[in-house]
């Protein structure tokens, strides 16, 4: 598709399912526009879909094609996981089951086992050896645990799940509340699952350096603004984005998966952290192998959670609120039968 002889990097391999989607769509672009893993990094894209789907897949090829991205070698469409994920350095696992009308949670969560179960075991048999994992289709965090036990020998830390829109959404409404710009904001941290049980904490959280409590207090708002105002918009977010919109959340969803891939490659920020789903060590009081979301630092391509925290009692209660149900949802696919070898 492109000349790369002005790119010294080898090409990396980037699968990413569910890609005739809106958050595929949203997100394909900017991959190949170097928006993901750097402006000199060649990209070889695999796209995986349905076979309803495959059509919309290859007119998207055909998009990408007619974009005439200098870093992209080339693009292959798949309707087969083991053929898709074969040499993947990167996967973006987007692709997942909606829920429908009238579909209990266990419906859904079955529904999607058996997507991340086979396309955990097809990563297991031919991603690469440095294959890095976001699972951004919902149920998200159960999703990557799924794919994870599927894969017995790809370690687990290399399987993740989707918080960056959330942490994202909590650093929007804490720069808006003290007026000052997102940029400016650091330590913000997303806790436990990316359900509405999911905890958005601002403890930790500075504005231009300072505790971001005492720019609130300068700002008139305190306790109450953090419990009634920003923890629920920001858990209650996607809903709101569907009401307002008429659609769920697809281009800040796209970004948010983009920025959680380049953060893991090419480090966070010195004195910064973001929030992603990783696996738990048994930190915090989240069951170790639970797969939820935590403060961490990247460096060299990897990430590690924050040990150093001291949670408040309420960040803390609400905390286990959410593990609970993390706990719940792995026992309800491990009761089907569906958890793989590694679980
Ligand atoms: P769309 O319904 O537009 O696209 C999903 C695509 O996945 C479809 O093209 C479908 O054909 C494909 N697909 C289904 N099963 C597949 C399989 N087995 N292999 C490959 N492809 C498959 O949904 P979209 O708006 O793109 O959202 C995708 C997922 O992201 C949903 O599960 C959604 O709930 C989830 N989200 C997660 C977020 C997060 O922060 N973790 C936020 C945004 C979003 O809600």
């Amino acid at each position: 598709m492109s000349n790369n002889a002005e790119f010294s990097n080898p090409p990396v391999t980037v699968t990413v399912t569910g890609a005739a989607g809106q958050i595929g769509y949203a997100s394909l672009f900017r991959i190949a526009h170097g928006e993901m893993l750097g402006k000199n990094q060649p990209i070889r894209l695999r796209l995986l879909e349905i076979p309803q789907a495959r059509q919309a897949a290859e007119g998207t090829a055909m998009e990408l094609a007619d974009g005439a991205f200098p870093l992209l070698e080339s693009v292959n469409i798949f309707d087969d996981a083991e053929q898709a994920f074969e040499g993947a350095n990167v996967g973006l696992l987007i692709g997942s089951k909606p829920r429908q009308k009238g579909m209990e949670r266990a419906d859904l969560l079955e529904a999607n086992a058996g997507i991340f179960s086979v396309q955990g075991a097809a990563l297991n048999r031919g991603a690469a050896d440095d294959v890095r994992i976001v699972v951004v289709g919902n149920p998200a965090n159960t999703n990557a645990l799924i794919a994870a036990s599927h894969a017995p020998d790809i370690p687990t830390e290399r399987f993740t799940a989707l918080t960056r829109l959330d942490h994202n959404r909590a650093v929007a409404q804490l720069a808006q509340a003290t007026n000052s710009r997102v940029g400016d904001i650091r330590r913000m941290t997303i806790w436990g699952n990316h359900s509405a049980t999911q905890v958005p904490d601002l403890e930790f959280a500075t504005v231009s350096g300072r505790p971001a409590r005492e720019v609130l207090g300068e700002n008139g708002l305190g306790e109450e603004w953090i419990r009634e105002d920003f923890i629920p918009t920001v858990a209650q977010r996607g809903a709101d984005i569907i009401r307002v919109r008429g659609g769920s959340s697809v281009a800040s969803a796209a970004h948010a998966a983009l920025s959680h891939m380049r953060d893991w490659i090419h480090g966070t920020n010195e004195g910064n952290w973001t929030s992603m789903g990783v696996v738990s060590d048994g930190s915090y009081g989240v069951d170790e192998g639970l797969i939820s979301s935590f403060p961490v630092s990247c460096r060299s391509g990897v990430c590690e959670i924050n040990h150093e925290l001291k949670l408040t009692q309420d960040t803390q209660e609400r905390l286990n609120t959410s593990v609970s149900e993390l706990r719940d949802e792995r026992e309800a696919v491990r009761a089907k039968g569906l958890l793989g070898p590694k679980a």
